[in-house]
């Protein structure tokens, strides 16, 4: 019956293919514009996962601490490929990516770095550069360039031993967005 040969179709490609959710991101703001943020500000994900930002308010980026991203200082993996979504102007635009190796991965807005929007992502364990402390390449040969992470993205992040044991970490008021 064709009802069965449908059921069929339906149930392969979820067992073939790693087919999880993505880990959402949401990018926050209030109406004025004075209060920025992501929520969660922090999460733990497993190697190979997906993660997704989407605008809700304001206009955004998700842009992960690189050199080649402005140089700005390295806080990802070194093997992982550094990421920018570039301005997510409309409610709903999203952006994803997969991450895959282990370690820590900030990254920051744009136009809201100075305002302290920026996040942390633990995939599997606390490892490589974002798990240093933020002025470790201070002196180190072909670091001249790379700029001090802003002191308001400095005691925004939770640590990232808190991220893994409570696997999302909203930031402080994030369920106020008004305030
Ligand atoms: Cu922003």
């Amino acid at each position: 019956m064709g009802g069965l040969a449908l059921v069929g179709f339906g149930i392969a490609p979820i067992r073939g293919a790693r087919t999880a959710a993505p880990h959402v991101i949401e990018m926050r703001s209030n109406a004025l514009g004075s209060r920025v943020w992501y929520d969660p500000i922090g999460l733990y994900v497993e190697p190979g996962a997906i993660v997704r930002w989407i605008a809700r308010e304001n206009v955004h980026t998700a842009t992960a601490y690189h050199p080649r991203n402005g140089n700005h200082a390295l806080r990802i993996p070194e093997r992982a490929v550094p990421w920018n979504s570039g301005f997510l102007v409309n409610p709903g635009d999203h952006f994803d990516v997969t991450l895959n190796v282990p370690g820590v991965y900030d990254y920051f807005c744009m136009p809201h770095e100075a305002a302290g929007m920026a996040g942390r992502i633990v995939v599997g364990k606390a490892a490589g550069p974002g798990a240093e402390p933020f002025d470790y390449w201070v002196g180190k040969p072909g670091t001249g360039s790379w700029n001090r992470v802003p002191d308001a993205v400095r005691s925004a992040l939770p640590s990232a031993a808190r991220i893994i044991a409570e696997r999302r970490v909203r930031a402080p008021g994030a369920d106020r967005p008004d305030r």
